[in-house]
């Protein structure tokens, strides 16, 4: 059962897809005061759900905000990161409740932080939707929700296929060489990334000198079967002569100030502003600037900064700069810490959002009101473009809202090369399926810090299950395409499996999808009866056939595993190299060597592999291995 209700004027964000009639009989078990919404907890209720949010599977005992922000610290003490996906389900006495709280404004969930048992929610808006969902099995409710949403976005095939990235290759020699040496070391590759550096001073829709001919580039890329993808951000550079910066200011599509001239913010080319992706007209004038990639046969992006990002903003550094003026040198001490603090904080400051303005309708609104569906809608931009067109596309973006699924995927940001972030994807993977991103990924092997040998492959065993399969790296950071460590010869079988098992993860996609499943989920979700398995947060159901069992810890050669019935244990060195088991219910404690992947399936079930290609338009469903 789902049920709507409506608090003020609600802003349209565009998350469901269904009209409900507004009811008025709230359930007893939510209390709300004010903007305050409280359910009491049971002391063993389990709390689900938050997409993106950090930690574990069951949110309880922490709080967690909804508000679009770049950090790229993913530390467990985060409350924020790029999405605000407010789905929240809370177990009470045998039967679930489902909250989508739908405002694009700030939402706190406060699970158990503040009183053990309590959820407090704090909705910084008067103005917004409550869906209220209560079902007796948890996945029939997460069912219902994604029924609510709408049907996700899955690319084409070939998005599935392995994509290598790294911020930044420099030039179209360095790509093609990228390709070459997958190629020689037997790697397979379907994609390779463009990061901001490939932009003529990180202006979107232009080209560095050293991709100057990009035709030329792609259709080399093109003779592999490999796709270009290019970034763009959430900005605009200043710059006299620059067309988009022009026919922005003329039209005013740029997000502005109080008095109405543009807000300006320094991102990467310095001195930017934001285009007013609320609008359509500026969605559609975005869109059409794509024109110079589909020209020539990109039909692939990825998204950045739409948070939006802002290193600092023009107005406080103004600010700054005025108050040294008018300081007496020399400075004491507090002048000088003070200083160093206004400095190191001009990133992504509250007052910024609250001082930039969208307008609709001829009405200017405060983003820091409206600002949770920022990235959403320069997704939309592109997707909609697309879908209108009926073109195949892939897509994926870093700030995201509930609603954004249906346009495009979302990759899960600035992670680390720690095991600690590996095991954070894994349980952010799960709970962006409840949300609808069924297309996602983090970035393999860890964007910042170096990555080593053995956590590059632990990941990449679980990475080869995430739809969205990218390698991608930090500036400075070690080289990791898969070439570069000497475990390359289990890292390679890894990889090959991921294609021996492409069939099977593209039908359960569009199973997932068409169906408002969850590719991925907890293997408790499927047996809702199991008091044990109710406990396990890491035993990771793959479509409807296959359980995992990721290592993500160092060292750890051997992981507990328990079965709620008899399964078949399958160990996996390569596509063509591995043993299996028939295991009785109950607990396991299992032996998994590093270039070792544990998959399971039922019994009686069997599955598929297909011969590993090196690029997804090679491969055939010719069901090489029976398992
Ligand atoms: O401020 O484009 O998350 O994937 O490589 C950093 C450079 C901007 C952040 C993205 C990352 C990308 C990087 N970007």
């Amino acid at each position: 059962m789902i049920k709507k209700y409506q608090f003020g004027k609600p802003f349209n964000t565009d998350a469901v897809v269904k009209d409900l009639t507004i009811s008025n009989d709230l359930t007893k078990l939510i209390i709300i005061k004010d903007k305050e919404l409280f359910i009491k907890l049971n002391n063993d209720s389990k709390v689900y759900g938050l997409g993106q949010a950090l930690r574990g599977i069951n949110k309880r005992g922490y709080i967690y905000r909804s508000f679009a922000i770049d950090d790229p610290v993913h530390s467990e003490d985060k409350l924020n990161l790029y999405g605000a996906h407010n789905f929240i389900v809370i177990e009470l006495n045998n039967n679930y409740l489902g909250l989508f709280i739908d405002t694009p404004s700030m939402v706190t969930f406060d699970i158990g932080y503040t009183n053990s048992n309590e959820l407090k929610i704090t909705i910084d808006n008067n103005n917004y939707c409550l869906y209220v969902l209560e079902n007796t099995n948890l996945y029939n409710l997460i069912i219902e929700f994604r029924k609510l949403i709408g049907k996700p976005y899955l690319p084409p095939k070939w998005g599935l296929g392995y994509g290598q990235s790294r911020w930044s290759y420099n030039s179209a020699k360095e790509v093609l060489d990228i390709a070459k040496l997958h190629k020689e070391n037997n790697l397979p590759l379907d994609l390779i990334y463009l990061d901001i550096d490939y932009m003529d001073n990180f202006k979107n829709f232009t080209l560095s000198k050293d991709f100057k001919d990009l035709k030329e580039l792609v259709n080399k890329l093109k003779k592999d079967n490999i796709h270009l993808v290019p970034i763009i951000d959430a900005r605009v550079k200043v710059e006299k002569d620059y067309p988009i910066y022009e026919e922005g200011i003329k039209n005013n599509y740029f997000l502005t100030n109080k008095d109405n001239t543009p807000f300006i913010g320094g991102v990467w080319p310095g001195l930017s502003v934001y285009p007013d992706f609320l609008r359509p007209d500026v969605r559609t004038w975005f869109a059409s600037k794509f024109k110079i990639f589909t020209d020539i046969g990109i039909n692939s992006f990825w998204f950045d900064m739409n948070e939006p990002s802002i290193f600092y903003s023009k107005n406080n550094v103004d600010q700054i700069i005025n108050n040294l003026n008018n300081k007496k040198t020399p400075f004491n001490l507090g002048d000088i810490l003070s200083l160093q603090g206004e400095l190191s904080s001009l990133h992504n400051r509250v007052d910024d959002y609250k001082n930039m303005y969208h307008h609709i309708d001829n009405k200017a609104v405060s983003n820091y009101i409206l600002h949770n569906i920022y990235g959403m809608n320069m997704t939309k931009a592109l997707g909609e473009y697309f879908q209108n067109n009926n073109e195949d596309y892939f897509l994926f973006a870093r700030g995201s809202y509930i609603g954004a699924h249906r346009y495009a995927g979302i990759w899960q940001g600035d992670n680390y090369s720690t095991y600690q972030q590996l095991e954070y994807c894994i349980y952010q993977a799960i709970n962006l399926n409840m949300v609808g991103f069924l297309f996602n990924g983090a970035d393999l092997g860890g964007f910042a810090g170096n990555t080593t040998p053995d956590l590059i492959l632990r990941w990449l065993e679980f990475a080869i299950f995430c739809p969205l399969l990218r390698n991608h790296s930090a500036k400075f950071t070690r080289y990791q395409e898969l070439y570069r460590f000497d475990n390359l010869a289990s890292l390679r079988e890894i990889l090959k499996l991921r294609y021996s098992l492409l069939e099977y993860i593209y039908d359960e996609l569009e199973y997932a999808r068409d169906n408002n499943l969850m590719y991925l989920r907890p293997m408790s979700f499927d047996y809702p009866d199991d008091k044990i398995l109710r406990e396990i947060n890491d035993q990771v159901m793959v479509g409807r056939k296959i359980m995992i069992a990721p290592i993500y810890k160092q060292n750890q050669n051997y992981r507990y595993v328990y079965l709620p019935e008899r399964y078949k244990q399958i160990r996996l060195r390569a596509y063509n190299d591995f043993d299996q088991d028939i295991l009785d219910k109950g607990h396991h404690y299992i032996e998994v060597k590093p270039n070792e992947l544990l998959i399971f399936i039922k019994e009686k079930d069997t599955l598929y592999l297909n011969t590993p290609q090196s690029n997804t338009t090679k491969l055939i469903n010719d069901h090489i291995i029976k398992l």
